[in-house]
């Protein structure tokens, strides 16, 4: 017998969805644990606990059919399938030699080498006056610093990064218009990443090279070790831009929250897990089942798309309480699910936590106020959620 689910002809992923989600998004987190969206013929959770349920069951709900609404075990893809869209056991060794070259204690020994380009930059920015918190900040330092430690060359960085950024994410939407521009403007980009994840490319001693030292000791082959460089290349750059951008609106949004962490920068640790949450980067992806099951009374046959939205989770009041959609940093925001969870959990937190903590920090420094100059220009995306523009001033 089938059930009945609560069903939405809504779109997610219009212009004014994407514009402002959080309407929409209570609504289906209202309605239950599993929604049906007429649009895509797609079971959705929007709610934290339901999340949670999905990303803690990797043998149900399993990533090597894709994390996009294509099921990559019958079509194919423009990319070839990597540590993401891969399950248990050959995921286990890819993790392993990726965590490995990103753990929080390696990841430490970065803090000196980000620090005087953030202080440059930081500088600079506060006697021009005017700038754009997005082109001026938020993509010049991780494409500096973040770039750097992976052991890249300098060159063609900008031009290829960005654009093969936005056109990974967005296979992990619906087809259609907007995923054919950001198709568009990521021609080519995919094989420049690619070739930049060759040995002979990757700075010696780099996060890059680190991985190929996996194939050497034979904990990976060598097809394996690109896609995991590739991974950093494609998976930690605009994620960590549009982190940093939504972090300096919030706080151009809430002086009152600058202020207290002007007064005590440690807190900056906090602000960036509520701004994380708040507005988090990867609003959505899916899971396909691996056998016929039943979730909360919903049947679910093997082989099933079921798209999950973190970034309607980390706003579920049954989660974060009745002002889950305030930004507060004294709030408890650890738990979220803005980094997913379970075994795919961002392997890369560690370097986006330390860029933006050195920016931050530097930024609680060297600046008093944060204002807004100008009107923002939103950044319209399937899967991101951030700003194109944030014309701004520190003083
Ligand atoms: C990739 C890759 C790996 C992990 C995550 C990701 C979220 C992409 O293989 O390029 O995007």
């Amino acid at each position: 017998m089938g059930s009945t689910v609560p069903s939405f002809s809504d779109d997610p992923y219009s212009d004014e969805h994407l514009t402002d989600p959080y309407p929409l998004f209570d609504r289906l987190r209202s309605a239950g644990p599993v929604v049906w969206l007429e649009k895509y013929q797609v079971h959705a959770v929007t709610r934290f606990a339901e999340c949670r349920e999905i990303l803690d069951d990797h043998r149900t709900f399993i990533s090597g059919a894709g994390v996009g609404p294509k099921n990559l075990h019958r079509e194919s893809s423009w990319r070839p399938p990597g540590i993401l869209e891969t399950d248990p056991p050959v995921h286990t060794a890819m993790r392993t030699a990726l965590g490995g070259v990103i753990s929080p204690r390696g990841v430490r020994s970065l803090r000196a080498g980000f620090e005087p380009f953030a202080d440059e930059l930081l500088d600079r920015l506060r006697s021009t006056g005017e700038f754009d918190g997005v082109t001026d900040l938020a993509e010049v330092f991780p494409l500096r610093v973040f770039g750097d430690a992976v052991g890249i060359p300098r060159p063609g960085r900008a031009e290829n990064l960005l654009a093969h950024g936005a056109m990974n994410f967005s296979q992990f939407g619906p087809e259609g218009a907007r995923n054919d521009e950001y198709l568009r403007r990521g021609e080519g980009t995919h094989a420049w990443v690619m070739s930049m994840t060759a040995r002979e490319n990757l700075a010696p001693g780099g996060l890059g090279e680190q991985v190929w030292g996996y194939v050497d000791r034979g904990e990976i082959s060598a097809e394996q070790a690109p896609l995991l460089v590739r991974a950093m290349l494609s998976a930690g750059l605009d994620t960590t831009v549009i982190a940093i951008g939504n972090t300096l609106v919030a706080l151009l949004n809430h002086p009152e929250e600058w202020e207290k962490i002007r007064q005590d920068p440690r807190l900056v640790k906090f602000a960036i897990d509520e701004a994380l949450r708040f507005e988090s980067p990867f609003q959505s992806f899916f899971r396909t089942t691996s056998v016929d099951t039943v979730f909360h009374g919903v049947d679910l046959p093997v082989g099933t798309k079921v798209l999950l939205f973190p970034g309607a989770a980390n706003r579920d009041p049954d989660r974060f309480g009745p002002d889950a959609h305030l930004f507060r940093i004294d709030r408890s925001a650890a738990g979220h699910l803005a980094f997913g969870m379970g075994i795919h959990q961002c392997v890369g937190q560690p370097i986006t936590r330390l860029e933006m903590d050195v920016l931050f920090t530097g930024l609680a420094g060297r600046a008093s106020t944060l204002e807004p100059t100008g009107p923002r220009i939103p950044y319209l995306h399937n899967t991101l959620r951030g700003w194109s523009s944030i014309p701004m001033r520190i003083t």
